[in-house]
């Protein structure tokens, strides 16, 4: 049944999301026979790297799930039928919220790396329970990063990496994390143009350090010594842009003062970096037309990482390096993302909650307590917390202490195993699905991917599972719907008047519309988009935000024209749509702050880069004896997705998960390639493969992310999961994002080779 039709798809295993072109065959023609880059994909332009030839792991997995799953008394499952399923999901959660409020219902995910439409789907299951409290992967990674630059410039910014004169990356692997399209491209168009530079700063001789014309090999955990110092050369140097300055911000007397303060000699010598190294770098920084920078889980997963993410801002910003071509500009994404602080705080533990969400490494205090306010139900959809989370012990501990774990996913996740109920999701390449990571400038795009192919008897598609259990929680009745199927079958215009009229000017109706979107907009749709109706309302949104953006992308008319012309685009482009085009002379004009300035005094964490002063000293870099290195839990490399796939042979390489080691500290342990070593932290203990590796610096180790996942009946496949090694106590003092680059470890060799 080989077809050789190309149909268009993207890669779901990074937040890229390269367009790609499918071939689909074998037996039930539902292999991914052939793949390629899509030349027409507004961002990807035909780029795609080695993981995205490797999807039909993704989509043929032996193991998926296919039908509901009921937990047993003993911990066994059982197959149920879909309306047993829904019937007893609805009528135990529905009972949580009757009991101890909706509150109680915690929503966990809504978005993996390639799609963000379940996480829609689901504000409208968690408006029918009253559930409030939420998370996502998000907040322990990104959280510190929205906080500081919320506060700083009252919006997210991004960068410009294809037209910087020098391009710097913080604790940011892109030659495999990517993150930004095309980006080998970009990294060795930055590396070999004489008149650009590319900075990186990371402990590890990565592939993209490889590239750099300057790599500052800071000492790990060490990034708020080097970049204070960095942003006090530039103080101490006189390359501030004094003029963008005046214009644009507040309070650089203080951060002058407290940068003047900086010890620089001192504090290059203790991250471990030539100081002539440094005042090199922070000179091109400063005399550069643009810079683009990003920093990543290297800083924001590690010591001071809301530090570093203030004393980074401050690099860019006191060089004036926003709003010019090159430069960071604040992008306007289809729906935002990114969020700042409302006061609101956490129930139990007092949490500061940014952008919405509760730091990841409190939710399972926020279960094992007996406090009124705890936790009581959990869905969990699209994620797998109890393998991504920080000291997955205690958080198995915290999902079992729950009365309901509901999971919405496509396989049996070590999450899934946890479960009351588990119900089975079509995959990404059987329904609609879109992301929400759509950044880009000027031109920004969106894709809404068609699916390849109807879903096999058994799982539903999200848009359908929440439509049923909001059915079910009896919130939605056909009286409700019937005058919008009505307006449907007279055609969108009419359909828009019968929105708002029927929903959203009424509170009871307005938070279920993307299931009553689903419901009416989306049988008129051709069946391979259907999934993404409830985009029709956010591009409603969009439009009345951002018209000028539309306007300028070629969708005129008042906004909601422009949004249903939008909408007809994205059904009838399945490659995508450049959706904003933006201009740069805008985006100072977004900033979010008093008058538009920008505030750079942000005195809590001004306070904390005076604390650095008393960090300085000691050459080792453990500050515990008895654990000597510095574990960084959880770095990508080639063949590492996260969990989406679950099969370890859809590795080409890198299969046994190894542990980096140096050269050094491998010959004074007397360890030599592929020798196992017992790895030991405060949290835990794991026998691994080692990799003697010229990229790592004496005293800091590396396991990759994604292993460890169960696969052919075995709990613990292939590889160490990093997070059985991790504490739930090791997180930033002001957002609680963890620190899994900088757990302390142990190494004690051990005489047996691992199985391969
Ligand atoms: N191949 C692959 N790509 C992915 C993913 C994947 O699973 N696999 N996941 C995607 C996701 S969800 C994300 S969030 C991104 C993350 O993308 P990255 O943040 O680039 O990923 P990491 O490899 O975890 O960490 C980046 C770098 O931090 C460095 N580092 C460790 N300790 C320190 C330190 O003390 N200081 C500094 N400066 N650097 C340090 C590591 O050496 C590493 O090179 O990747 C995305 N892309
Ligand atoms: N120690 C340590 N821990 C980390 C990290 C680290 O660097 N070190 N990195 C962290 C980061 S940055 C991230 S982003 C997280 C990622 O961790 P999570 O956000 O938990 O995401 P994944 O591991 O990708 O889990 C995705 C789940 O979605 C399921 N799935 C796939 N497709 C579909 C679908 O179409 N529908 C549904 N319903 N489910 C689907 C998969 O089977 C899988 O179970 O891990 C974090 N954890
Ligand atoms: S893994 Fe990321 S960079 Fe590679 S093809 Fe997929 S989306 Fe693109
Ligand atoms: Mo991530």
């Amino acid at each position: 049944m080989a077809s050789t039709e190309w149909k268009t798809s993207a890669c779901i295993l990074c937040e890229c999301n390269c367009g790609l072109k499918i071939q689909l065959g074998g037996d039930d023609g539902r292999r991914f026979t052939k793949l390629k880059g899509d030349r027409e994909h507004p961002m990807s332009q035909g780029y795609a790297c080695e993981k995205a030839h490797r999807l039909d792991f993704y989509q043929n997995n032996p193991e998926r799930l296919t039908l509901p799953q009921r937990r047993r008394a003993d911990g066994t499952y059982e197959t149920v039928d879909w309306d047993t399923a829904i019937s007893e999901v609805a009528a135990r959660l529905a009972q949580v919220r009757d009991t101890h409020g909706g509150m109680s219902i915690f929503y966990y995910g809504g978005g993996g790396q390639g799609n963000h439409l379940p996480g829609a789907y689901a504000a409208a299951t968690r408006r029918a329970l009253g559930s409030r409290w939420r998370s996502s992967a998000l907040a322990q990674e990104k959280t510190g990063e929205f906080w500081v630059s919320d506060r700083m410039l009252g919006a997210f910014t991004r960068s410009d990496f294809e037209h910087c004169e020098v391009g710097v990356f913080l604790g940011k692997n892109p030659w495999h994390s990517h993150s930004i399209p095309r980006a080998r491209v970009t990294l060795k168009e930055l590396s070999k143009d004489p008149a650009r530079t590319l900075i990186v700063i990371d402990p590890r001789r990565t592939e993209t350090a490889e590239l750099a014309d300057i790599h500052l090999q800071v000492k790990p955990g060490r990034d708020a010594w080097l970049v204070a110092a960095m942003a006090a050369v530039l103080v101490d140097e006189g390359l501030i842009d004094d003029a963008f300055i005046d214009a644009h911000t507040e309070g650089v007397e203080a951060v002058k003062e407290a940068l003047s303060q900086v010890a620089i000699a001192d504090y290059c010598a203790y991250a471990g970096v030539d100081e002539g190294l440094v005042r090199k770098a922070a000179r091109r920084i400063g005399e550069a037309e643009s810079v683009a920078s990003f920093e990543d889980l290297g800083v924001q997963m590690n010591r001071h990482s809301t530090l570093v993410s203030y004393l980074h801002r401050m690099v860019w910003l006191l060089t004036g390096n926003i709003g010019k071509r090159g430069s960071q500009y604040i992008p306007t994404p289809l729906l935002s993302i990114a969020g700042g602080d409302t006061g609101r705080v956490s129930p139990v533990v007092g949490a500061r909650i940014i952008g919405g969400m509760v730091p990841c490494n409190v939710i399972a205090e926020e279960i094992l307590t007996e406090h009124p306010k705890r936790y009581r139900a959990m869905i969990v959809e699209t994620a797998n917390p109890a393998h991504s989370l920080a000291d997955s012990k205690r958080f198995r501990e915290a999902l079992e202490a729950l009365d309901t774990l509901v999971v919405i996913d496509v396989a049996m996740s070590e999450t899934a195993k946890l479960a009351d109920y588990v119900l089975p999701a079509s995959t990404q390449y059987e329904k609609a699905e879109a992301t929400f990571f759509n950044f880009e400038f000027p031109d920004n795009g969106f894709q809404l991917r068609p699916r390849l192919m109807s879903p096999p008897d058994g799982p539903l598609p999200e848009a359908e599972i929440h439509a049923r259990l909001v059915e079910a929680l009896g919130a939605l009745s056909e009286a409700d719907l019937a005058p919008l199927h009505e307006a449907a079958a007279k055609g969108r215009p009419h359909y828009a008047g019968a929105f708002f009229k029927h929903v959203m000017s009424q509170p009871r109706l307005a938070g279920l519309a993307p299931v009553i979107l689903y419901r009416t907009l989306g049988p008129t749709l051709p069946v391979e988009v259907r999934e993404g109706a409830v985009l029709w309302g956010l591009a409603l949104r969009f439009a009345q935000k951002a018209s000028a953006s539309l306007a300028r992308a070629g969708f005129k008319g008042p906004p909601p024209l422009q949004a249903d012309t939008l909408f007809q685009a994205l059904i009838d482009t399945p490659s995508g749509v450049v959706f904003a085009r933006d201009l740069w002379d805008e985006v100072l004009g977004r900033i979010g702050k008093p008058d538009g300035r920008i505030q750079l005094e942000l005195p809590d964490l001004l306070a904390e880069l005076a604390t650095l002063q008393d960090g300085v000293g000691g050459d080792g870099l453990a500050t515990d004896p008895d654990f000597p290195f510095i574990l960084a839990a959880g770095e990508r490399r080639s063949f590492t997705a996260n969990t989406i796939i679950r099969d370890p042979a859809w590795r080409k390489k890198g299969g046994s998960g190894a542990l980096r080691v140096s050269t050094d500290d491998a010959a004074s342990l007397g360890l030599r390639d592929g020798d196992a070593v017992r790895l030991t932290t405060r949290a835990g203990s794991a026998v691994v493969a080692v990799e003697v590796s010229t990229s790592m610096q004496q005293g800091h180790i590396s396991l990759p992310n994604g292993f460890g996942v169960g696969f052919g009946g075995l709990d613990e496949a292939s590889g160490i999961a990093p997070n059985e090694l991790t504490s739930i106590d090791a997180r930033d003092p002001f957002v609680g994002t963890p620190w899994h680059k900088h757990v302390p470890a142990r190494l004690t060799p051990v005489s047996t080779r691992p199985a391969p």
